[in-house]
């Protein structure tokens, strides 16, 4: 590296380090382009990071996870945390003209310099965290905001991605007819630390509710080993009922995960394996794609034509990539 580009490294960490919203705005949209040569500031930038205290907040499409964040923001604030928000760009085949939702959503935090949100495109993973999420968390930890919360839509096993980034699962529900819940959500309960019925306006919020804490005692009599026992609680996000015993709820879970240090090492363990598998993925996906791998092409055919197969191919990929 020579040294202009060691010194421009130099400015942008210290930039972002201490907290300078347009640099972490800038590095995170050189992240979401996809842009070459950002390895080695978010290198040191995750070493610089770890502080923040990660919250995912998951659910369907309108359960009400912008409304919820925004009061959650507010709640925070009047706390004296500084807070950003990440959401992963609800899926537009749901939502059009998502990212304006959320910022309409989260406008009452219009100017707060204590307040950093942000949306990304998920880029077609249905549900899931964009791929760039996780660099961007890595920015925003390194800034040193408080907490950071990342909205993603859950749909099916995507939401179990979150689990990957987040400390603290917050998990939405809306009132729901007994039969869905049970239909939709077997295994819901790997999933969320805290439940959340929302729109507890709704006649069936109550009833949401208790069905949900039957399938999370169901859930903690198959894993005895579980200490945590995640709570449901009620919320009304349009007007920020319930919301200060969610952020009650969240705290207590972390306080439970940092006093459980050998479960919360496990758990950290995993995410920090899957981190490194997900870089992996990612490098080999883009040297795959990248041009001077046109020689890809020349082993496709051949497989068609059944005189080779796609193991053959990918181990022969693989051992080129990696020599
Ligand atoms: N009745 C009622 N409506 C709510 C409540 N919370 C949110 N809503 C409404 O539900 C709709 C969806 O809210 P959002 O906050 O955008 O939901 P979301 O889960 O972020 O949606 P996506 O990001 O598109 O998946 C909006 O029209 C909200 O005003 C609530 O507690 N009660
Ligand atoms: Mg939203």
């Amino acid at each position: 590296m020579n040294a202009d580009a060691e010194r421009n490294i130099e400015t942008l960490l210290s930039a972002i380090t201490s907290g300078q919203m347009r640099a972490g705005t800038k590095l995170i949209s050189r992240i979401e382009r996809g842009e070459e040569g950002l390895v080695p500031i978010l290198r040191a930038l995750y070493r610089m990071g770890g502080h923040a205290r990660i919250v995912g907040v998951t659910g369907p499409p309108g359960a009400g996870k912008s409304t919820l964040i925004n009061k959650l923001v507010g709640y925070w604030r009047g706390n004296g945390l500084r807070v950003a928000v990440l959401a992963v760009d609800p899926s537009s085949p749901f939502t059009g003209g998502a990212v304006l939702g959320d910022r309409l959503r989260m406008s009452d935090h219009h100017g707060d310099a204590g307040v950093f949100i942000r949306s990304m495109a998920s880029r077609g993973q249905l549900g899931g965290l964009a791929k760039a999420a996780g660099d961007a968390i890595t920015v925003l930890d390194a800034m040193r905001w408080d907490v950071i919360l990342v909205e993603t839509v859950g749909v099916g096993q995507n939401e179990t991605d979150i689990m990957r980034h987040a400390t603290v699962v917050v998990l939405l529900q809306t009132p729901m007819g007994g039969d869905d819940i049970q239909a939709a959500k077997a295994g819901i309960t790997e999933i969320g630390d805290i439940f959340v019925v929302n729109k507890s306006d709704h006649p069936e919020a109550g009833r949401t509710a208790i069905l949900l804490e039957e399938m999370i005692a169901l859930g903690q009599r198959l894993h005895a080993d579980r200490t945590w026992r995640p709570p449901v609680v009620k919320t009304r996000a349009l007007d920020g009922e319930g919301v200060p015993d969610l952020a009650h709820h969240i705290d207590r879970c972390f306080e439970a995960f940092a006093a459980n240090s050998a479960s919360a090492r496990a758990r950290l363990r995993e995410q920090t394996r899957h981190r490194i598998s997900e870089i992996l993925q990612n490098q080999l996906d883009k040297r795959l794609r990248s041009d001077e791998n046109q020689w890809l092409d020349a082993l496709i055919d051949p497989v068609i034509a059944r005189d080779s197969d796609p193991y053959a191919v990918a181990d022969e990929l693989l051992k080129r990539i990696t020599s």
